[in-house]
């Protein structure tokens, strides 16, 4: 079961139910206008199955703007969760290689925050490459939908977009290289009622285009994440608390070659088959 949050034809923000690849059942005149409520539920799909046993308006998913899927989470990530991310830290950078190292192997999990909920940029809108920086990636990363509780809801795509060589230059850069004006994208929408194991059998593509032709394809599986789901939840939840839940990136699997860099009017692509697309156009921030 997919949920969204769109845009209505009068600029309201509306909750729905992705039925298929076209349609959208709009769950707002039902009483529903958050999605947190039906995140902290116990059994959200049941309650969204017994929701939609009302008249509901159908809409053409064509027809509407999907806003992000978040509304007051912060969104935290978690990093250097697959061999690879390890890997290609440590090429990149010029003194802090065993850092990445000792994250991947330690008990500790890297975690840090990656942005406010109402700076997320929805699948459509433009994601930012920094113009201080040279070398600029996507990651595309499995997003958990946390719960008040730490409890996973659901599960969303996100794009942790990072500057390989602010990072790269000095470890302690990390949240310049990380948290700028559109850095973070979610979306399109969160699927519900999957379980770990479930999720863990999904591939994550990517493909950026530029000018029309495609100039990286990358792919990896949510089951090379060192991590469980609940071991990242916890770590995030130790000495602190979520009000409103929160949203988890949990790491990247595909890094293209060193010689590549993002440009200005690339569009991305990332698939997590079992969720949906993400896409983004690239611009300058
Ligand atoms: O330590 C740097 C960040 C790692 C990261 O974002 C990832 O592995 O996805
Ligand atoms: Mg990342």
């Amino acid at each position: 079961m997919k949920l969204c949050r769109f845009k209505n034809k009068s600029g309201q923000v509306c909750i729905g139910w992705v039925t298929d690849d076209s349609t959208v059942l709009d769950l707002t005149p039902a009483g529903i206008t958050q999605l947190q409520s039906l995140l902290e539920s116990d059994n959200p799909t049941a309650e969204i199955d017994r929701i939609a046993k009302q008249k509901l308006p159908s809409i053409r998913l064509s027809e509407i703007q999907l806003c992000p899927p978040v509304e007051r989470q912060e969104v935290w990530a978690a990093g250097v969760t697959y061999l690879r991310s390890k890997t290609a830290r440590m090429e990149e950078s010029n003194f802090s290689a065993t850092a990445y190292d000792r994250v991947y192997a330690a008990e500790r999990p890297e975690l840090f925050f990656k942005s406010l909920a109402e700076k997320v940029v929805a699948t459509g809108g433009p994601v930012g490459i920094r113009r201080d920086a040279t070398w600029n990636v996507p990651e595309p990363e499995l997003a958990l939908v946390l719960n008040s509780r730490g409890k996973v809801a659901g599960y969303t795509i996100g794009n942790d977009m990072s500057s390989r060589d602010i990072e790269g230059e000095n470890l302690l850069y990390l949240p310049q290289a990380k948290i700028y004006r559109h850095s973070c994208a979610l979306g399109p929408w969160i699927r519900l009622g999957a379980t770990e194991a479930e999720a863990r059998e999904w591939k994550i593509k990517i493909e950026i285009r530029r000018d029309g032709k495609n100039v990286f394809t990358g792919e990896t599986s949510v089951g090379q994440i060192k991590r469980r789901f609940e071991e990242l939840a916890a770590f995030l939840f130790r000495s602190q608390s979520f009000p409103h839940g929160a949203v988890m990136l949990t790491g990247t699997g595909v890094v293209p070659p060193d010689t590549f860099t993002l440009q200005e009017r690339d569009e991305i692509g990332i698939e997590i088959t079992g969720i949906g697309w993400l896409r983004n156009p690239v611009m300058l921030v």
